[in-house]
């Protein structure tokens, strides 16, 4: 495993000029909690309905309750203090995805679902808990596409969704993405990671799912997403206002003190 440790100003650069940046996760039992990870969601993946083709993906959202790993990924110490020396202010956790296989996502930009204001003050981290290849559906993204144009619903004159069904009009969305690409004939990139390789993504950095196209292989993953302290929080799909819940890191076990010993006359 690569354990250089993580250059904040290298990180910053390659996030101002791409949108994206790629670092080494900083956790040094990954593989052992990626195993763990793997085997306890398992009954949750409906892989039956995968196999059938009712299903494009497989994924668990907010694991992190239950799941000591996957909260501990979400709050690595090192990741919460780069991303709040990197965005200047204080980073949480408020989401996670756990995915088994490519999720086939349409190209968008997260801000879209989870929007800060100031709006760029929103971020994820997307990990790899294995080695990925081209025929599981990677994440593939636009480079620089963190300066493209931000599509919200209003850009666009879409209605706002109901809160009961979010994705209403998203296909208006799509298709305002759609056509961005093609005016820029711009070309997306596959992130072909190896297990422990983590991208932090930009708020408006244009992003999804490759097709998955080869339906035997895995892709397993986590991807956290951070707000920072001090910004009101909206989902632009609905309008509504958001109070997320901060991921806290998981209590540490404390050691019980040492039992007094015990005199050689007590129980006598
Ligand atoms: O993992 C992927 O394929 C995409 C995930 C994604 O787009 C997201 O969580 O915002």
């Amino acid at each position: 495993m690569n354990t250089k440790p993580i250059d904040p100003a290298s990180v910053a650069a390659d996030l101002e000029r791409d949108g994206f940046a790629v670092i080494q996760f900083p956790e040094p039992k990954l593989d052992r909690m990626a195993e763990d990870i793997w085997q306890s969601l398992q009954p949750l993946y409906k892989w039956d309905d995968y196999h059938a083709g009712k299903t494009d993906g497989l994924r668990v959202g907010d694991a992190w309750k239950w799941k000591k790993n996957i909260r501990s990924i979400a709050t690595n110490p090192v990741i919460i203090d780069l991303l709040s020396e990197l965005y200047g202010r204080r980073a949480f956790a408020f989401q996670t995805l756990n995915f088994a296989v490519g999720t086939q996502q349409h190209i968008h930009a997260d801000l879209v679902h989870f929007c800060a204001r100031p709006p760029h003050l929103m971020c994820g981290v997307w990990l790899a808990l294995e080695d990925i290849t081209i025929e599981a559906g990677p994440l593939i993204y636009y480079p620089g596409s963190h300066k493209w144009p931000v599509i919200l619903p209003e850009t666009i004159n879409m209605p706002r969704a109901s809160e009961d069904s979010p994705y209403e009009h998203y296909h208006l969305l799509e298709k305002a993405w759609e056509a961005e690409i093609e005016a820029r004939d711009a070309v997306p990139m596959a992130f072909l990671a190896k297990k422990g390789q983590a991208l932090i993504w930009h708020a408006n950095l244009w992003h999804g799912g490759a097709p998955q196209t080869d339906r035997s292989r895995t892709r397993h993953s986590q991807v956290t997403h951070y707000f920072f302290e001090g910004c009101s929080y909206w989902s632009p799909l609905t309008g509504e206002e958001k109070h997320p819940v901060r991921i806290e890191p998981p209590p540490t076990k404390v050691k019980p003190p040492p039992r007094p010993k015990r005199f050689a006359w007590f129980g006598r």
